[in-house]
């Protein structure tokens, strides 16, 4: 994440990624505050045995978009809520010209928390372990939800 003040959002995704034992690194890294930080980060990312990035940055947010211009791991982007709601934080992820994709999620704790389920999904298809907690999650997850309003 690209600061302390976006762990509020991103602890989600922590969280969520924590439920499914996926082990994974939590780190403040900001594209234009730290750049040195993040390219000697993704130097040796797939090297310790990281598969995937998840990027949660707000306002002008460069952080997912330069991330995923430095390595070809795949890159999902969290919009953080900000003084514009977070829109000004979706565009600068989302709107990623062709060539650099981002796999941008939605605003805030919804796109943190999806962030993860993504990840888990992607990760899902090489291990068979994920992928039975993905489908005991799924099937909790569907009985959770109420058959009536009232
Ligand atoms: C971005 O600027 C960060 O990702 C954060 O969402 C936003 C504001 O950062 P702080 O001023 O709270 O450190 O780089």
């Amino acid at each position: 994440m690209g600061s302390k003040s976006d762990w509020s959002t991103m602890k989600f995704c922590s969280d969520t990624l924590k439920e499914f034992n996926i082990k994974h690194d939590v780190k403040i890294i900001s594209a234009h505050r730290t750049p040195k930080r993040l390219y000697n980060y993704l130097k040796t990312a797939k090297k310790k045995g990281v598969e995937i990035i998840i990027a949660g940055a707000g306002s002008a947010a460069h952080l997912a978009g330069v991330t995923a211009s430095i390595t070809t791991l795949p890159v999902l982007g969290v919009p953080i809520e900000s003084k514009l709601k977070g829109l000004d934080s979706l565009l600068s992820t989302v709107q990623m010209p062709s060539g650099i994709p981002v796999g941008t999620l939605a605003i805030g704790k919804a796109g943190s928390i999806n962030s993860a389920l993504l990840a888990i999904s992607i990760l899902s298809n090489k291990y068979s372990v994920i992928l039975n907690k993905l489908i005991a999650f799924r099937n909790k997850f569907e009985k959770k939800v109420p058959k009536t309003p009232y």
